[in-house]
């Protein structure tokens, strides 16, 4: 049987052709690029004018009802890959049979393939000249007995040699191509392959050898034992092919030398690479181009691209992300209650209570600027902030709070915000969409009684007369707290620190957000500790239940203050004078309340007015709760006790102290001169404090910080302090 060889290029055809071809023509963009599943790019093509030369055209061809791409002598084209110069094609296996019929060995398939003369050579990295059989020895030959020539044997005398996956001579053979080649021929040694017909009962009676894609080869025994081999590619098997513009010996070099009209790298970001496997070159797009340099602009910049990509990916990630947040924004709204905050909004109307976004307040507040800080503790800060331009408020930002807390805070928040009362600080609005909701209150310029009674600028002599009426107004201020809702509203951490003032000196109790419904089950007592020591209702550290009576204890320690000048806790002092409670009880006792009255106070004041501050200071530091008076008596008391002052401003403000038997307080005349006459700063513009000035006012706003039920973070403070003092 006659050897069939087949070719790929079509050699001398070629060489007429390229005589009458003056120059590359463009190819038309009619051309079809696609057949079947292949792209066929050019300089490859399908059709008259549209591949480089002729051994790239491809005839695309109907087959079993699928388009397939052919090349050369019929050779199945799955691919083109531009960038690496090569194609895969199904190249034909060589088989080597026995026929029982003959009793002789016969040579079938296609024994080789003819690429000389055409830009095609053998990938001498991708493919490998792979036999099968038992006892066969086969050859690779690149022409006529004359120059290359290799081969292999593969043998197997039993089944049980022979592994899958491993080509490695039993039943399998395998070797290397060298560089360059474009024409092989595959032969089988009649000598070694004798008498099949002893083994033939238990083998396939055929041989195989071809030169193929070693990756897609995997050897498996049923190739010894079956046809399995080339019944798989229908006897073909895949084969990677490199092509270059290989006309004549051209290199680079010669070729751009020609370039007007031969140089195939048209595109101007492409750039010529000597051909790695016989003569000729390819092109290739520059660094950070991507696409066809055989076509006029073909190498587009794949950096813009990649660009776009990111700018792509990045705004998607931005929604993404900006989504999620959303999202998370929304959980903590429903989480702390905003929703039913909204609902009670809109059913009861005419709340002027706002529900801000976390947006709105970092607008506000700078980005929660540093320069904004007025207020800093441990558990949270205090910002300065400015909403819609104009208005002032004060934004405090907290640390955790505990999970149970989370729930009633919009709850909370409704009725914290409809407590309008000219002494306590109005709370504005709330942030639920955030970790640990956010409160916004208005601003308060003036700074704190605790500030007025012990701070720097005592040297300003506030009257006594001024701090009793800020005593009197925090008074009332409580008093409508207690009073406002049943079960009372307890404010849990009443000092001086938390009585603000604004801008004419009029009493704002402030922190009443920590502040909280008087709890009605027995469980929310445990963790419930909260206000300052000093200020800290005896009673209530042992049964650890918070009352209005609570609030009552720690009025009389700021009526204390407000008669000695002195703080609650002078820790460096002597042992019986640390706390200013005990000291003023055992003085009350020993009948010596001169010794501890502030100097100012001392002879100047009516002594009947301040025997009776000191009676009412007294009862409401009764150790028992119950023994206390209630707000509304405590402010009552202090309002009659004002009009025994023989002070000469009593008899100016006459119509004051009218207003105060209406039960309300005035801010008229009286409190300007006050304020004038002490060179206090008025504006807001100057509410710059001085380092000291601003930790001080710092030190009464951390008492806004959470504590009460919403937090147990005091407790430890807390634990520290009563071992030292009570
Ligand atoms: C191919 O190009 C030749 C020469 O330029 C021209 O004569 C011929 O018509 C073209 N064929 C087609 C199908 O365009
Ligand atoms: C070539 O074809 C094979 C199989 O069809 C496929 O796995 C491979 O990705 C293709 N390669 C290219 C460069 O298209
Ligand atoms: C191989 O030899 C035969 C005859 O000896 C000849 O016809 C054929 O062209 C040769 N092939 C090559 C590739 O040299
Ligand atoms: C070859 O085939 C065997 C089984 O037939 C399989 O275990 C092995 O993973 C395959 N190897 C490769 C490289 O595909
Ligand atoms: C290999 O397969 C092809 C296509 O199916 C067939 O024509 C040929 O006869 C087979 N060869 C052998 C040895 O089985
Ligand atoms: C280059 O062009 C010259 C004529 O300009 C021609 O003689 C020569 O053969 C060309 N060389 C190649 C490699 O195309
Ligand atoms: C191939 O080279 C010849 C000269 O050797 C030249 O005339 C022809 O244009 C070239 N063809 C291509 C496609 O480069
Ligand atoms: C073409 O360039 C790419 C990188 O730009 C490189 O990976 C590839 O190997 C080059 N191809 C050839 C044939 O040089
Ligand atoms: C193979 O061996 C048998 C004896 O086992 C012999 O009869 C036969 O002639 C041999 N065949 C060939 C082709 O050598």
């Amino acid at each position: 049987m006659e050897v069939r060889i087949l070719q790929l290029g079509f050699g001398v055809l070629f060489l007429l052709v390229a005589q009458h071809a003056p120059a590359i023509a463009i190819p038309s963009s009619e051309c079809q690029r696609q057949c079947g599943n292949v792209e066929i790019p050019y300089p490859f093509g399908i059709g008259e004018n549209c591949s480089l030369e002729t051994d790239f055209a491809v005839s695309c061809e109907v087959e079993d009802g699928i388009s397939k791409p052919f090349i050369g002598d019929h050779f199945e084209l799955l691919n083109i890959s531009l960038a690496e110069s090569t194609i895969r094609v199904l190249n034909f296996i060589a088989s080597f049979c026995y026929n029982p019929s003959t009793g002789s060995m016969e040579i079938g398939g296609v024994a080789g393939l003819d690429a000389s003369d055409s830009p095609y050579r053998f990938s001498d990295v991708h493919n490998k000249f792979t036999v099968i059989g038992c006892n066969t020895l086969a050859y690779i030959s690149s022409s006529n007995n004359t120059g290359y020539q290799s081969g292999c044997v593969s043998t197997c005398s039993r089944m049980s040699d022979l592994t899958d996956g491993s080509c490695s001579g039993m039943g399998c053979c395998q070797t290397e191509i060298p560089k360059g080649m474009d024409y092989y021929s595959a032969d089988f040694e009649r000598g070694f392959n004798t008498n099949m017909s002893r083994i033939i009962s238990r083998f396939s009676r055929c041989s195989y050898a071809v030169l193929m894609e070693a990756a897609a080869f995997n050897f498996s025994t049923a190739y010894i034992t079956t046809t399995k081999f080339n019944d798989t590619g229908a006897g073909r098997a895949p084969m990677v092919i490199d092509w270059a513009i290989r006309n004549g010996t051209a290199s680079c070099e010669v070729a751009k030398r020609n370039e007007t009209g031969t140089y195939a790298c048209l595109s101007s970001n492409s750039e010529c690479v000597d051909s790695v496997n016989g003569p000729g070159y390819v092109c290739n797009c520059s660094h950070g181009y991507q696409g066809n340099p055989y076509l006029p602009d073909g190498c587009k910049g794949v950096i813009v691209a990649f660009f776009i990509l990111i700018i792509f990916s990045f705004s998607g990630y931005l929604i993404f992300q900006k989504k999620k947040l959303n999202k998370v924004k929304q959980e903590y709204f429903s989480q702390h209650g905003g929703l039913l905050l909204f609902e009670k909004m809109k059913s009861e109307r005419g709340i002027s209570f706002t529900v801000f976004t976390e947006a709105e307040l970092i607008h506000a507040t700078d980005n929660y600027d540093k320069s904004r800080i007025i207020g800093k503790g441990g558990n949270g800060t205090v910002y300065k902030g400015i909403i819609k331009d104009k208005m002032h408020v004060a934004i405090k930002r907290c640390a955790l709070i505990g999970e149970r807390q989370k729930k009633e805070f919009g709850q909370e928040m409704l009725i914290l915000s409809q407590i309008n009362h000219k002494n306590i600080v109005k709370l504005v609005g709330c942030c639920l969409e955030v970790e640990v909701p956010m409160l916004v209150y208005e601003f308060i310029p003036n700074d704190t009684l605790y500030e007025l009674i012990h701070g720097k600028n005592r040297a300003l002599q506030i009257s006594f007369t001024t701090l009793l009426r800020i005593a009197h107004e925090a008074a009332e201020g409580l008093n409508f707290l207690h009073s406002y809702a049943s079960p009372p509203i307890i404010h849990g951490d009443v000092k001086t620190a938390n009585i603000l003032l604004d801008e004419n000196y009029m009493a704002k109790v402030a922190d009443f957000g920590a502040s909280i419904l008087a709890p009605s089950d027995e469980g929310q007592y445990v963790t419930m500790v909260q206000g300052t020591c000093g200020y800290l209702d005896p009673e209530y550290m042992q049964t650890c239940q918070l009352t209005d009576k609570s609030d009552v204890y720690s009025f009389g320690v700021i009526l204390l203050e407000v008669l000695t000048g002195q703080v609650p806790l002078k820790l460096d002092g002597p042992e019986t004078q640390r706390n200013l409670s005990s000291h003023f009880l055992s003085a009350m006792k020993e009948n010596n309340l001169d010794a501890l009255l502030a100097s100012e106070v001392k002879g100047q004041e009516s002594s009947e007015m301040i025997r009776g501050l000191a009676e009412l200071a007294k009862q409401c530091l009764d150790m028992c709760g119950v023994n206390r008076p209630t707000m509304k008596e405590v402010a009552d008391e202090i309002g009659r006790l004002r009009k025994l002052s023989f002070h000469p401003w009593v008899q100016v403000t006459d119509t004051e102290s009218e207003g105060l038997l209406d039960g309300a307080s005035s801010t008229t005349g009286f409190e300007i001169d006050v304020a004038t006459t002490t060179g206090y700063p008025m504006q807001e513009g100057q509410f710059d404090f001085g380092p000291t000035k601003l930790s001080e006012w710092a030190s009464g706003l951390v008492g806004w910080m959470f504590k009460s039920r919403w937090s147990v973070w005091v407790l430890s403070q807390l634990q520290s302090c009563l071992c030292k003092d009570f």
